[in-house]
């Protein structure tokens, strides 16, 4: 802060007034905030503030809430890694760009030089990343400064059978280092700890909760089996939805196993396991922060890629357009912009990210980036706000979900609607009751008028084959 000839009692109004007016002009701060860019891959919305499961246990991402604004209604761009990231990171929806599916090798569709972190390098940031921030651990390296390298690193965890805590009993014995997630935020820890004098941009992209949900055993023990609830579902939720979405569900899959090998109770044991050890983590970073001297000029962001179905709608993973596969956390800490404690319950999706922290350090936004920033949300967590968050699986299947509704239409034209404040977990599907015709109407309004074609070699339920440490570096000891 510039000297200030006022008295001292004045001093943190003018501090204020001038902050508010460098955000209103967008001009780029004399004190660039740093950012912390926290990913999570297939972390949903249990998560202890959004209050849909009340066994999971995660204090270190609870207090990061408390520290911030959290969006109780934040919502994926793609149910899917690859196309999530690259929407979110890329500035582009599916639509626009075609990248729909994991294992459409998103470096074909995204243009070089227009990822999030181009702005900030070439405003002076220093940029470092680590772990999975893009599907497959991959990056274009002119986009960054630096990057782990996680070849020279030991992870056994990481090579484990991605059944093992899921159809399969849990067999090994990992310790916290044999996960990359550990390393991935050693690195992080360290880049936070060094003095420079160019703002960073550090982006810690996480691994877990992502299968194989293998983790310490000491984080299954807070969730006994026996204390494990399923959570809330019904047997004939797919009566009335449409045959787009009972192809997504894929009820003969994981769900029909799970019933026959009566191993459902298990893997949600093992998904709050997996929950608690990507906590501690966060923990970690946040802890590292906290002593930081940069503590106080820094930004940070959590976001999960995209939701997790357990067995709703006989459901399991992603890759659908429900609540439970679309909805994750996410939570924005601006100094000078947001209060601690701040919840917004307005509907965003992920594709805000990119716009608002441009903004938020005075970079103008991209002329390619789709979103819409929330910087007014950041400042008032219930500001008026009339835009839906928008979610896409696959070529014309879309959803738009405002705080009431959820409307799907799938490329076949099946529909659904629900009304999500008398039916949270979307059972009764009224999109051919007439009375809500209207309500249809209007929420379709946002839908996409032209659909980028689908041209890439990925497939609708592809995934966790080819997500998470590329494989070549799954088991390579040190
Ligand atoms: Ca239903």
């Amino acid at each position: 802060m510039l000297s200030c000839p006022c008295p001292r009692l004045f001093r943190p109004l003018v501090f204020i007034a001038s902050s508010l007016a460098s955000l209103a002009t967008h001009a780029a701060p004399s004190n660039p905030p740093n950012i912390l860019f926290i990913a999570v891959d297939d972390l949903n919305h249990w998560v202890g503030h959004l209050g849909r499961n009340p066994q999971t246990q995660p204090p270190h991402i609870d207090r990061l809430a408390g520290m911030g604004v959290t969006f109780r209604h934040a919502y994926c761009a793609v149910p899917a890694c690859e196309p999530a990231r690259g929407a979110l990171m890329g500035g582009r929806r599916p639509w626009s760009t075609g990248l729909y599916y994991n294992g459409d090798k998103w470096k074909n569709y995204l243009r070089e030089g227009e990822g999030l972190t181009m702005p900030f390098k070439r405003a002076g940031y220093r940029v470092a990343g680590a772990g999975k921030i893009y599907h497959g651990d991959q990056y274009f390296p002119s986009e960054w400064h630096e990057y782990m390298d996680s070849s020279a690193l030991s992870a056994k965890g990481e090579g484990v059978d991605k059944d093992e805590g899921f159809h399969k009993p849990l067999r090994h014995d990992l310790k916290d280092e044999d996960l990359m997630d550990w390393h991935t935020v050693n690195y992080c820890i360290e880049r936070l700890q060094e003095d420079r004098r160019a703002p960073f941009f550090v982006a810690c992209g996480l691994h877990k909760p992502h299968l194989p949900f293998a983790v310490p055993r000491k984080y299954y023990a807070p969730f006994p089996l026996e204390s494990i609830q399923l959570p809330p579902h019904r047997a004939d939720d797919l009566a009335d939805v449409p045959a787009g979405g009972i192809k997504m569900a894929k009820p003969n899959g994981d769900h029909a196993q799970f019933l026959r090998d009566g191993n459902w109770r298990n893997a949600i044991q093992s998904y709050l396991a997996a929950i608690a050890y990507t906590d501690m983590n966060v923990g970690r970073l946040l802890d590292a922060l906290a002593k930081s001297p940069q503590r106080d000029n820094t930004i940070v962001v959590f976001w999960g890629d995209h939701g997790w179905s357990l067995g709703e709608k006989s459901h399991w993973r992603k890759f659908a357009l429900w609540e439970e596969p679309t909805r994750a956390p996410f939570i924005v800490v601006a100094p000078g912009v947001t209060k601690p404690g701040g919840v917004s319950t307005r509907t965003v999706d992920f594709m805000s990210i990119y716009p608002t922290l441009c903004e938020l350090a005075g970079i103008p936004v991209p002329a390619h980036v789709e979103g819409s920033s929330i910087l007014s949300l950041l400042r008032d967590p219930q500001a008026p706000w009339s835009q839906p968050a928008i979610t896409t699986h696959g070529f014309q299947n879309h959803t738009v979900r405002t705080e009431q509704w959820r409307y799907i239409r799938y490329a076949d034209g099946g529909e659904e609607l629900y009304d999500e404040t008398a039916d949270p977990y979307e059972w009764t599907n009224l999109a051919k009751n007439p009375a809500f015709a209207t309500t249809k109407a209007d929420l379709a309004k946002w839908l996409p008028k032209k659909n980028a074609p689908h041209t890439g070699l990925g497939r609708a339920d592809e995934g966790d084959e080819a997500a998470g440490v590329p494989k070549g570096k799954r088991t390579k000891a040190k």
